[in-house]
């Protein structure tokens, strides 16, 4: 049985994975508009990833007695600027989930909610991964600088990132 604390602790990191996915997929229209059609798979590929991570916790909530519930959200940005600012903002967005998640552990263990605390490491090395594959790709966009030949790469090159994406659980 999960405590009240840490129930609402889980249903807050419900809606910021719908959130996170809501802001990829806002990326992903706007990339798919604007030429970027690799960044835009991309994307769309993450916000499919923030929902199953949103997903996951709400049948944990659910499997462990306590009651998962799905809220209104934050509307995401529409505009982004250029790639390199959206990336900037997807890095910015990470390191604020990594946070969140922290803060969860640290949760559980007041709560001494063992349980908890195991389920929520997989959300620990996930954000390991995302914070490295954002700031991989920021490392390659500072590389192009203003290069047009170079984005068009990139954007070609950024659909095998994909594949390698972070793993599923
Ligand atoms: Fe759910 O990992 Fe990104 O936000």
């Amino acid at each position: 049985m999960l405590s009240d604390h840490v129930q609402q602790a889980l249903n807050n990191q419900i809606r910021y994975e719908a959130e996170s996915s809501q802001i990829y997929l806002s990326m992903a229209s706007w990339a798919e508009t604007n030429g970027f059609e690799g960044v835009a798979q991309f994307m769309f590929a993450q916000a499919d990833e923030e929902r199953m991570h949103m997903l996951k916790i709400l049948h944990y909530v659910n499997e462990r007695g306590g009651y998962a519930a799905v809220t209104a959200l934050d509307a995401p940005p529409t505009q982004f600027g250029s790639v390199k600012e959206m990336f900037e903002q997807l890095l910015q967005h990470e390191i604020k989930v990594s946070q969140l998640i922290n803060n969860l552990v640290d949760i559980t263990l007041q709560e001494k909610d063992y349980a908890t605390h195991n389920f929520l490491q997989w959300y620990v090395a996930e954000q390991i991964e995302e914070e490295a594959t954002a700031r991989t790709i920021l490392d390659k966009i500072k590389l192009i600088g203003d290069e047009k030949s170079g984005f068009y790469l990139f954007d070609k090159d950024i659909r095998a990132l994909i594949a390698t994406a972070p793993t599923k659980p």
